[in-house]
């Protein structure tokens, strides 16, 4: 396949409608928070295109940091056979007392068969508040739950993960993830740094860095991006941009 870097992202195609509306939302709920600013990323890793037999590839990534959350990343991406993909997760700084935002969408030319999304802790369990709040929400019903694999018990037990049946399930999962963001967003904007060396931010980090090695674990993800690009180039792709360890407390 070839690869490269296109002047602008207006060149790529358009994903699945809920991964567009997805992303939208995301965007959306970002600019609410304080003191976002984008971060620098490799010019070779922000936005990728090619091809593979015949078929246009592309990856976009943003990614940005804020007061409270030190790597806020969204991708999405088109790779081969059809396969479009919604990726973002909200790495805190563990100075906060603040979980991990996930989510994850797959479509296929078959329809959506992942839809996941999650506020995932970093210790023991989510801060008090957080699990309150999302206690309070119901629970959107879906008609084709789905059932995690052993790495994902990082998340937490309000774990959203569907296959979507119909547009109005597409619809309930977009509002599950707002709603989500809105209670990450309080949290953020009320969230007060501890100390580097305060033993609850070394435990959050560490929480983060298992965090990124069980994502690590999932192979679905690792095949894909070998199969559209290679192996040596997939490997740098998790390891220096989807679940890099966070940066060491100093
Ligand atoms: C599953 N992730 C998958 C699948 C593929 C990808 C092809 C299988 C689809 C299915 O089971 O229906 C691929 N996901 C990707 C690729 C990227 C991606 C290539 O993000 C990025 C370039 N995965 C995440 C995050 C979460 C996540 C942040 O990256 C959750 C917050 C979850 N993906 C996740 C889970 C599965 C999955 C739980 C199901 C795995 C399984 O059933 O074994």
């Amino acid at each position: 396949m070839t690869l490269s870097t296109p002047a602008s992202p207006s060149r790529f195609g358009r994903v699945h409608p809920l991964v567009d509306a997805l992303a939208e939302r995301i965007r959306q709920c970002r600019q609410t928070l304080p003191e976002l600013a984008p971060l620098a990323i490799d010019a070779d890793l922000e936005a990728i295109s090619g091809s593979l037999d015949g078929e246009e590839l592309f990856i976009r990534n943003e990614v940005h940091q804020c007061r409270g959350l030190r790597k806020l990343h969204l991708e999405t991406a088109r790779l081969g056979r059809g396969l479009q993909i919604l990726h973002c997760v909200f790495f805190p700084d563990p100075r906060y007392d603040l979980p991990i935002f996930g989510a994850d969408i797959v479509a296929g030319p078959a329809g959506v068969s992942a839809a996941i999304a999650d506020l995932s802790p970093v210790a023991p369990s989510l801060p008090q508040a957080i699990d309150t709040a999302l206690s309070q929400q119901q629970r959107p019903l879906f008609s084709q739950p789905r059932e995690l694999p052993a790495w994902g018990s990082i998340f937490s037990s309000h774990v959203l993960f569907v296959r979507p049946a119909n547009a109005e399930e597409e619809q309930l999962f977009i509002e599950a993830v707002v709603s989500l963001l809105t209670v990450l967003g309080a949290a953020v904007a009320a969230g007060q740094p501890q100390p580097i060396d305060d033993p609850a931010t070394v435990q959050r980090w560490q929480g983060q860095l298992s965090y990124c090695r069980q994502q690590k674990q999932n192979d679905k993800t690792r095949r894909v991006l070998e199969k559209a690009f290679n192996p040596v180039w997939a490997d740098r792709y998790i390891e220096a941009l989807l679940f890099d360890d966070p940066p060491a407390l100093c």
